[in-house]
């Protein structure tokens, strides 16, 4: 660690757990580090235990911080995102000059981004919010990052961010996504996407249990084995280790003695709220953040525990088969959550006008982050070949592997049901599915009805234009003109 004037080429504000890791990792590739945190204990503690990582500027005050940045200033923001971000920002700002960056690499919720940028550069100042996946190995070792904000900017940043994020197949998995908020919109819609895949993985685990009654260690295995296939995941590859990992004081496996409420930080239900305000059928993110919802409803579960299941059929006695039939259902579902969240990315990219690039995000999900997993360069591949793809269930990949899951993920439904197990995202997956493909939907009665009371007026299939039916008085039917 020395220190001296203007000489760090990044600086890194806020050193908690994502902060310090980010550090080292840009002082492990060679750069000069400007460290600072709101409370010094914590960038003497980073420097005591890492300070040999690389070249570390110590700082104590935010005028200090900036004054040993080299010019075009870039300071990376890692406080708790909200307020301390706003108030990291004021006081940065403050002491800034034109054409300095400040990026936030915090999880903020893109419409801040979008204000804050806007604001920053009424200012002369660049403002970047980057999404960073990966928690805190990523953070060291390799995210997947993905910064907004203007062009420019990213000419002077880009090559930074790109040397210290994960990399495949020679690869950075960090690109410039598009302006203002769409860094962040992207990271929370794959946010969301981790939401479903984690539920789609518990699900096929209790289908084990359930319906199978398989140990966490049988379980176990068979995730290791598929980790080996076309679902090669991290999150396939960690489920193996969870289920293996036995409690310490009990003897019992891990799994069973942790309380069987899960939480919520706020990604997946700020993605949900983005697609209803958007329009976007995001049932699979939808069906994994309510179920985290029912989950933590513990006075109620507590309190329903024990009513009517109705006659429940046999368990599958093949359990190859019905092995077989759970991994073609996650599979078809994990794609059905997938295809929603890029909907959902279009949807973003048109209304706020970010041009978006749907292969791309494919490319730089594919190592750093919680999603990484071999299936994203079959996404890459489907937008490269058709960006303009519709659904991505409609590129051929992905039309060949449902049809090959459809009738295993039609029985795994069923026999859910059956047995009275629930698969909320296995199921509105399926459902999302038969939707897309029918060739009429209930809407056409929805229509009508909303016509009936109020007037709504409906389009015909055999001409153009409104109508609206005097429904209560002779049926006939006028142009609503
Ligand atoms: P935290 O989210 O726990 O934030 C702690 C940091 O914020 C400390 O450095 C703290 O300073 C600073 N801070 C706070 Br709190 N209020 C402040 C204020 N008013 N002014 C200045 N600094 C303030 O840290 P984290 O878990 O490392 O996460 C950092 C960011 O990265 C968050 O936005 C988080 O959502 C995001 N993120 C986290 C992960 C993850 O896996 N943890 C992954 C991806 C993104 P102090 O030391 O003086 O209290």
């Amino acid at each position: 660690m020395t220190s001296s004037a203007a000489r760090a080429q990044i600086g890194v504000t806020g050193l908690a757990v994502m902060g310090s890791n980010i550090a080292r990792n840009f002082a492990k590739h060679g750069y000069t580090v400007a460290l600072h945190n709101r409370s010094v204990a914590k960038t003497d503690a980073l420097l005591a235990a890492h300070g040999d990582d690389g070249d570390f500027v110590r700082t104590e005050t935010i005028a200090e911080f900036v004054a040993a940045l080299e010019k075009p200033r870039r300071v990376l923001i890692m406080v708790k995102a909200g307020d301390a971000t706003d108030a990291v920002i004021e006081e940065l700002a403050g002491a800034m000059e034109t054409g300095d960056i400040i990026i936030d690499g915090g999880n903020a919720l893109y419409t801040d981004t979008i204000r804050r940028e806007a604001a920053l550069r009424a200012r002369g100042l660049n403002f970047v919010g980057a999404g960073i996946s990966g928690g805190e190995e990523g953070a060291l070792n390799g995210p997947s990052i993905m910064p907004g904000g203007p062009a420019e900017s990213y000419e002077s940043l880009g090559p930074l961010l790109e040397s210290i994020a994960a990399q495949v197949d020679g690869t950075p998995c960090c690109t410039h996504i598009g302006p203002d908020g769409s860094g962040h919109f992207v990271k929370m819609v794959h946010n969301g996407i981790e939401y479903a895949d984690m539920q789609l993985i518990g699900e096929a685990y209790h289908l084990f249990r359930a319906a199978l009654d398989l140990d966490p260690k049988q379980i176990a295995d068979i995730f290791t084995q598929w980790n080996s296939g076309e679902l090669e995941s991290y999150l396939v590859e960690i489920t193996a280790e969870v289920l293996n990992q036995v409690d310490a004081l009990t003897g019992k496996p891990l799994v069973d003695v942790i309380v069987d409420a899960a939480e919520q930080k706020g990604t997946g239900r700020w993605t949900v709220k983005s697609a209803l305000d958007l329009g976007v059928p995001v049932t699979g993110i939808a069906e994994a953040v309510f179920a985290r919802a029912l989950s933590g409803s513990r006075g109620q579960r507590a309190a329903a525990v024990g009513l009517a299941a109705g006659e429940l059929a046999a368990k599958p006695t093949d359990i190859a088969q019905f092995t077989e039939d759970i991994r073609q259902a996650l599979y078809a579902s994990k794609v059905v959550a997938y295809a929603q969240g890029f909907d959902q990315i279009a949807a973003g990219s048109a209304e706020y006008g970010w041009d978006l690039t749907p292969g791309d995000l494919a490319t730089i999900w594919r190592g750093g982050c919680i999603i990484r997993a071999r299936f994203l360069n079959r996404i890459k591949e489907a937008y490269e070949t058709d960006p303009t793809l519709p659904s991505l269930i409609l590129a051929p990949y992905f039309r060949d592997a449902i049809e090959t899951a459809i009738d295993s993920w039609r029985r795994v439904v069923s026999t859910a049901t059956l047995l009275g197990i629930p698969v909320p995202a296995f199921g509105s997956s399926l459902s999302y599915y038969d939707a897309l493909r029918a060739e009429r939907l209930p809407a056409a009665l929805t229509q009508a009805q909303r016509d009936f009371f109020g007037a709504h007026t409906y389009e015909r299939v055999d001409a153009e234009g409104k109508f609206h039916t005097l429904w209560s008085e002779d049926r006939s039917e006028v142009p609503a003109g």
